[in-house]
């Protein structure tokens, strides 16, 4: 194992002091780290990881610095195209060290999400022409070397890390006052959607808290569509379903996922028909993953639904909130529902027991 702090002094040392990503389950640790010591300035939460390899990219050409840019695998996929498009040797040439979450590696048990991307990981960034090590407990010349080949070829360089690499390294969680937590807010909002209606819910907590809700309460899983990966496109999901169908599609997304694919809700509001609804829980964190902030409250998320086309904006903290808002969500075209709520969930939240090639296959048959 290694020691947390003593990595990022590390590479610090090595005058790598720009740190900027999304946060991942694996290196919760690291970032938490980063968040402790990094100046704000210094450490920035990207919406997506494509767009953490351009703010890199761009600091490199300001600075000739190398940025850290940190990931969970399952990033790669929206790195891909700025890794190859702006940082590859045959474009701009731009180095910058990926520090790569291995969620789903080969002979280790993981959710079905990570595994495909657990098996590619490695292949793709060899298809990407980058040289990578996986991180070792030894790893001050894993550094050295990767330092090295970012000043001699100016490419990029990837470290892979394993699971349970790092030290525990705590920091508390600056959670918002509001009265219910996420799960509390998802009882409510659940308790308020009529049975033949579908649900598709958001990556992280979420959809294990739902699928709880659903087991807890004795109700079928078949309306909900739990995007277990592929973050950031739930609503995408959820508005095509709701243009194949006649019931009400709820979508329920979470401040990080609405972040990543902000985009999208432009789309959303443009072609959505009244079945389309809209329900984000604003935690103001990636609190599946640790709790690193997101911007969540920072910008006026009502304001942008309302600037891209959302005709109706509700909000609520308390379960009366809750209810009232959902029974006018039903209602109206173009709605949408920002719930607030304080940061945590149960320690012993468990994950869906229902594959997702059977959950599609039950939702599939709900629709006919
Ligand atoms: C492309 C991608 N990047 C990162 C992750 C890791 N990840 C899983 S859940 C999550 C946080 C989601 O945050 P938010 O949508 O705000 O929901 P919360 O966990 O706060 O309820 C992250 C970063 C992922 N699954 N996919």
């Amino acid at each position: 194992m290694i020691d947390t702090k003593a990595f990022y002094d590390c590479l610090i040392s090595h005058n790598m002091d720009f740190f900027t990503g999304v946060p991942d389950s694996l290196l919760a640790n690291f970032c938490a780290c980063v968040k402790q010591n990094a100046p704000d300035n210094r450490n920035i939460i990207a919406a997506n990881e494509g767009n953490a390899v351009g703010i890199a990219c761009g600091y490199h050409i300001a600075t000739g610095k190398y940025g850290v840019v940190y990931m969970q695998n399952s990033g790669e996929g929206n790195a891909v195209n700025p890794l190859l498009s702006i940082a590859d040797e045959e474009v701009y040439s731009i180095p910058l060290l990926l520090l790569i979450g291995w969620r789903g590696e080969p002979g280790t048990k993981d959710e079905p999400q990570h595994k495909k991307q657990g098996k590619v990981t490695l292949a793709l960034l060899e298809a990407m022409g980058i040289a990578y090590e996986i991180l070792e407990d030894n790893y001050m010349p894993q550094i050295t070397r990767a330092v090295e080949y970012m000043r001699t070829y100016s490419k990029p360089y990837a470290i892979v890390v394993r699971k349970g690499t790092f030290s525990d390294y705590k920091i508390s969680k600056e959670s918002a006052d509001y009265p219910l937590s996420r799960e509390q807010a998802l009882e409510c909002v659940l308790s308020c959607i009529p049975e033949q209606d579908f649900i598709v819910s958001t990556t992280g907590k979420t959809s294990r808290e739902i699928f709880e809700i659903r087991e807890a309460c004795g109700q079928s899983h078949s309306g909900d569509f739990l995007t277990v990966g592929g973050m950031g496109h739930t609503s995408s999901i959820a508005l095509g379903m709701s243009l194949g169908t006649e019931r009400n599609v709820y979508c329920i997304d979470g401040d990080g996922s609405f972040i990543m694919h902000m985009g999208a809700f432009a789309i959303n509001a443009d072609k959505a028909d009244a079945n389309f609804k809209y329900i984000l829980n604003n935690n103001g964190a990636h609190e599946s993953v640790g709790g690193q902030p997101t911007v969540g409250f920072k910008i006026d998320i009502p304001a942008v639904l309302k600037a891209v086309g959302f005709e109706h904006i509700f909000t609520a903290q308390t379960p009366e909130e809750i209810t009232a808002a959902m029974q006018q969500l039903a209602d109206v075209r173009l709605g949408a529902l920002i719930l607030y709520t304080h940061q945590g969930s149960r320690e012993d939240l468990g994950r869906p027991t229902v594959s997702p090639i059977d959950n599609k296959k039950a939702m599939m048959e709900k629709f006919v």
